[in-house]
């Protein structure tokens, strides 16, 4: 297994519009990033993936670029993202830029000028048909083809109408994407998450789909297209390989069996990929506010499924929320008496799984979703678009509040609580999108302080994790045997042989007949005083070395 410093690494997502205000009008901001490294250093990470802070007219809140060379105003100036990068650097730290080439802004010149005419030179950076070719539905609902008044043709989103697709058929387009990337990397930027990277070739056929769950719909339709590794490995040779960084593609629509061909040691394409099976498999046919049982036990297959799939021969991520998904101790714990203890047993398997860790803002306090009593407090378009389909197609919206409460992406960007002052000490001015009320008793200032809290529990694994080279290299084996509350896996290289249990449980967990003879306990999450050798507590957690 070759080594290198993006497999050592822990990675933390910033949201900045989410992270810290720092001139008061209540959005998130550069110089809030900075105020927090000191903050981000003590907690132990090393590499920061900064969402994007581009200039955008904010329809997906910046996952819709107008201008990929210019910071958006509401974040600050070039030179304050110059300073971020320097202190982040200052630190021993990392920064990652969020590269979102799929698509852009409709308010991009490259496609005010691509919608001017037919004849425009620019016409062909963007997919456009004199009629509507197929059925395709966008990612938040609604046609994936808008009409467009003005040359009478009708263009590809995928995301919303905001966000047409860029045509990658055209070298133009490659060209001036791989130069955009170079005057960022030549800023000194150590990489890049790829947003969406996965769906950049299309099936120029643009074939009509019959499949009914819109995740087959990705898998087979939108993503892996002809070109895809053409395309990225164009890409690395003409930017990545010429620099010491990493990159991490948003494996949207990737299966486990095509996880190779991205990130294959041999490849020459990217570092690793985050992957959606475990984020997607409580969803429906009709997607994330269609909800399904989630089985525990199909849970524990993913991992050990993309694990012998990837972990060979390439290289995996290991994440558990971000800012499009519901809360991880929500969503994967128990948000209400276990809330502690649970967020600290998700530490746990974030940090000791093999694979680079990717710890969400706000993970490291155990922070929760939100359940907003009106529709008027969610923010985010794939909600607001799902509340018009629902009244729409006549059904009752409050029947879609109770999923949206717990499914939507805005769980996740609430803005960050940094102590008990108003609006959690986000902001001196009033939030974007209000703080979770539980700020209160969830906050950054009182975690620092408490030795026992969550924040502290991750410090210790990130420690530990740096500590011992078998939680990067070592054999992942699951030894729990579909156990229906345990996880346990084990980690083992020539010299260390790690041994986790996790119970993911409100009840005891019956571990009498595991050998713990001999063993040294590393970590638990519950005081030493309480363990016992025959059952593991309500959401126990324990690292031991064999
Ligand atoms: O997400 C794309 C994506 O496929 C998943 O996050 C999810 O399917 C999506 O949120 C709809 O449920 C990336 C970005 O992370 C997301 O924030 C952007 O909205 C999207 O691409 C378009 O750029
Ligand atoms: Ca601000």
């Amino acid at each position: 297994m070759k080594k290198n410093w993006w497999k050592e690494a822990v990675i933390y997502e910033i949201y900045p519009r989410s992270f810290k205000d720092s001139n008061g009008d209540g959005i998130g901001d550069l110089r809030g990033v900075i105020e927090k490294l000191d903050y981000l250093k003590k907690l132990g990470v090393d590499v920061l993936w900064l969402c994007p802070v581009y200039d955008s007219p904010n329809d997906d809140y910046g996952y819709d670029i107008r201008d990929y060379r210019a910071i958006i105003k509401e974040a600050g100036t070039m030179e304050d993202f110059n300073e971020l990068l320097v202190g982040v650097h200052d630190r021993g730290m990392k920064l990652i830029m969020d590269l979102v080439v799929n698509h852009t802004s409709d308010e991009h010149e490259w496609f005010q000028k691509s919608r001017e005419s037919k004849e425009n030179p620019y016409r062909d950076f963007y997919f456009w048909k004199p009629e509507k070719p197929n059925n395709w539905q966008s990612f938040f609902g609604g046609d994936a083809w808008e009409y467009d008044e003005k040359t009478g043709e009708w263009y590809l989103h995928l995301f919303t109408k905001k966000q047409p697709d860029l045509n990658w058929e055209n070298p133009t387009v490659r060209e001036k994407i791989y130069s955009m990337m170079r005057f960022w990397l030549n800023k000194g930027v150590d990489g890049f998450r790829m947003d969406v990277i996965s769906l950049i070739s299309k099936r120029t056929d643009f074939p009509d789909t019959n499949l009914d769950n819109f995740a087959d719909v990705i898998e087979q339709v939108y993503a892996n297209g002809p070109r895809v590794h053409e395309f990225l490995r164009e890409m690395n040779e003409e930017v990545m390989s010429g620099y010491d960084i990493t990159t991490v593609g948003e494996a949207v629509g990737v299966p486990k069996e095509k996880a190779l061909l991205y990130v294959g040691d041999d490849r020459g394409e990217l570092n690793m990929i985050f992957q959606f099976d475990h984020m997607i498999m409580d969803s429906g046919p009709g997607g994330r506010f269609d909800p399904i049982h989630r089985s525990f036990i199909q849970f524990k297959k993913i991992f050990r499924e993309w694990d012998e799939a990837v972990s060979k021969k390439g290289w995996n991520s290991v994440y558990l929320d971000n800012h499009d998904y519901p809360r991880m101790v929500s969503r994967f714990g128990n948000d209400k008496i276990y809330r502690r203890e649970s967020a600290k047993l998700l530490a746990m398997m974030l940090l000791t799984m093999r694979g680079t860790p990717c710890i969400f803002q706000g993970s490291e306090l155990g922070m929760t979703n939100v359940a907003y009593p009106f529709f008027e407090d969610y923010r985010d378009v794939e909600t607001r678009h799902a509340k018009e389909a629902w009244v729409k197609a006549g059904k009752d919206p409050d029947e879609l509040l109770k999923y949206v409460q717990k499914y939507s992406r805005d769980n996740a960007r609430t803005p960050m609580q940094w102590n008990r002052n108003k609006h959690a000490g986000f902001t001196e001015g009033s939030p974007w999108m209000k703080v979770n009320p539980n700020y209160m008793t969830i906050n950054a200032k009182d975690s620092v302080n408490d030795q026992n809290s969550i924040f502290w529990f991750y410090n210790r694994l990130i420690t530990i994790r740096k500590n011992n080279p078998v939680l990067v290299y070592g054999e992942y084996e699951q030894t729990d045997g579909d156990h229906s509350q345990l996880f346990s896996y084990i980690r083992e290289d020539e010299d260390d042989l790690l041994h986790i249990l996790l119970n993911f449980s409100d009840e005891l967990c019956d571990i009498s007949d595991i050998n713990l003879e001999g063993v040294e306990l590393i970590l638990t999450n519950q005081l030493e005083s309480e363990l016992h050798q025959n059952h593991l507590l309500p959401w126990e957690a324990r690292i031991y070395q064999l």
